[in-house]
């Protein structure tokens, strides 16, 4: 295997901005979504919040303009939430999953879905928006571990594929049908019988029809720590029971238990179609057709979470070391050489907890992202449009700040860096510390100055392995 490692180079600090703060413990610290599920313009927020030991679900949707919170009869302990396409209406639905949902005192785990088409007022109970809903037919299975939606029957509309990783024989994933009675029609669990099959779920759509991405752990610790398997599976025609072989894994050998498996964006990887294996302290860029590993991002101190949007050119939106980097391009060996990553940070505040796709909340033209945060108070939107550049002109006036402007002309400010300038011009900035001061790593491998919060942290290590299969 070789491998090279070096860390990312000049990058632009973004100063977020509170977007909702409703004054609830924890907000979006669990889950937290965002997209268009009332049916008026204008983007919806869901986000978890904690009230004693129970989450209950905060929502802002933009044809009411009010912040409702609601809990269900039985408390959440423990919840998923997931974007999908459930019924034909425009708007998005919901899914909840609930792993540790009880029905007549036995933990079977629980999937809703939710729809707020048209719901304008505050509903009285979550209950009142379910539009379908299933219980785990085992106890302590961890049914609702998670859930998407995929059409992958002839009957009408999508079925609900849900994984139960706790489940006996080493965890199964089962699809719900959506019409009639909340029946399994098929499920698909490991040969082995151990492990932990469907930590993470997620959908993706090819030319040869959807595909279903499963995370497994070998072992049952469910922490994935070397033993996490990538499987991907027809789902063209779910009605059987299938029983999966550990060969049947695109890859194996991988860290860390996913939060989310994300079917990348064209020209995010040196292959298409590649999948995201997105955990905390580590995110590995999967190929689909070779099974290769194409590119492994460490991350420190976050939840795993990871957003796509796409302007010119794809955007990667992740968490390190209390700030969300955005990097453009893809994930391979170009990305150290793109000088333009922005790093969106808040003072004293670790961002990032979670992060949703905002669409362009701001209208100039990129993609924004919602952040929550360790403050917990609020939730922060981070624009996709660099709000500072690299001052690339500072021609030695030295009564104005030099906060990032681009029109003058002359020497250029080289050490600046993630950091407004506090008023310099005619010289290079003094106030940002290279990172060998700052944290006692080289910086010799790549841009002559780095800034001076967490750029160390972030570092890219690409992995040029070949396919690893586990065969026996
Ligand atoms: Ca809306
Ligand atoms: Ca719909
Ligand atoms: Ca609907
Ligand atoms: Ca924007």
């Amino acid at each position: 295997m070789v491998f090279s490692l070096f860390f990312l180079g000049l990058a632009d600090a973004a100063e977020p901005t509170e977007y909702w703060s409703p004054e609830l413990s924890e907000l979006g610290a669990e889950a937290l979504i965002a997209g268009e599920f009332d049916g008026a313009a204008g983007l919806d927020v869901i986000a978890s919040y904690r009230e004693g030991d129970a989450f209950g679900l905060a929502v802002l949707l933009s044809g009411s303009g009010e912040t409702w919170t609601l809990t269900p009869e039985i408390p959440i302990s423990a919840l998923k939430l997931r974007v999908a396409q459930w019924d034909a209406d425009a708007e998005e639905e919901v899914l909840l999953g609930m792993p540790e949902h009880s029905s007549a005192g036995h933990e079977v785990g629980a999937v809703w879905v939710l729809d707020f088409s048209g719901v304008t007022t505050a509903p009285t109970t979550l209950e009142s928006l379910q539009t379908f809903s299933v219980l785990g037919d085992e106890q302590d299975s961890a049914f609702g571990t998670d859930v998407q939606a995929v059409d992958c029957n002839t009957n009408s509309g999508p079925e609900l594929l849900v994984s139960a990783p706790n489940a006996r024989n080493g965890g199964k994933v089962v699809a719900i049908a959506s019409s009639g009675d909340p029946v399994a029609l098929a499920q698909w669990s490991p040969s082995r019988k151990q492990g932990v099959f469907g930590v993470a779920l997620g959908s993706l759509s090819t030319e040869q029809g959807p595909l279903l991405a499963v995370a497994s752990c070998a072992s049952s610790t469910g922490n994935c720590n070397g033993d996490g398997e990538l499987y991907v599976l027809p789902i063209s025609n779910c009605e059987s029971t299938e029983f999966v072989e550990e060969s049947d894994a695109l890859t194996g050998s991988l860290s860390a238990r996913p939060k989310h498996l994300i079917e990348l964006f064209e020209g995010s990887a040196s292959e298409h179609p590649a999948i995201l294996w997105s955990a905390a302290g580590v995110k590995s860029v999967l190929a689909l057709g070779s099974g290769a590993q194409l590119a492994t991002v460490s991350t420190q101190n976050d939840q795993g979470a990871f957003v796509q949007s796409s302007d010119e050119v794809v955007q990667n939106w992740m968490s390190s070391s209390g700030s969300v980097w955005q990097v453009s391009g893809a994930l391979g060996s170009a990305l150290g050489a793109d000088p333009s990553h922005i790093v969106h940070q808040v003072d004293g505040v670790d961002l990032g907890l979670n992060l949703a796709f905002a669409g362009d909340v701001d209208a100039d033209g990129c993609g924004d992202v919602l952040a929550s945060a360790s403050d917990g108070e609020h939730l922060y939107l981070l624009s996709g449009c660099a709000s500072e550049k690299p001052d690339t002109g500072d021609t030695g006036d030295t009564g104005s700040p030099d906060t990032g402007d681009t029109s003058d002309t002359g020497n250029p400010d080289t050490g600046d860096t993630s950091k407004p300038d506090t008023g310099d011009s005619n010289s290079p900035d003094t106030g940002e510390e290279p990172c060998q001061e700052s944290f006692g790593w080289t910086c010799a491998t790549a841009s002559p100055v780095f800034g001076w919060n967490g750029l160390a942290l972030l570092s890219i290590v690409f992995f040029w392995t070949s396919r690893r299969r586990q065969t026996e």
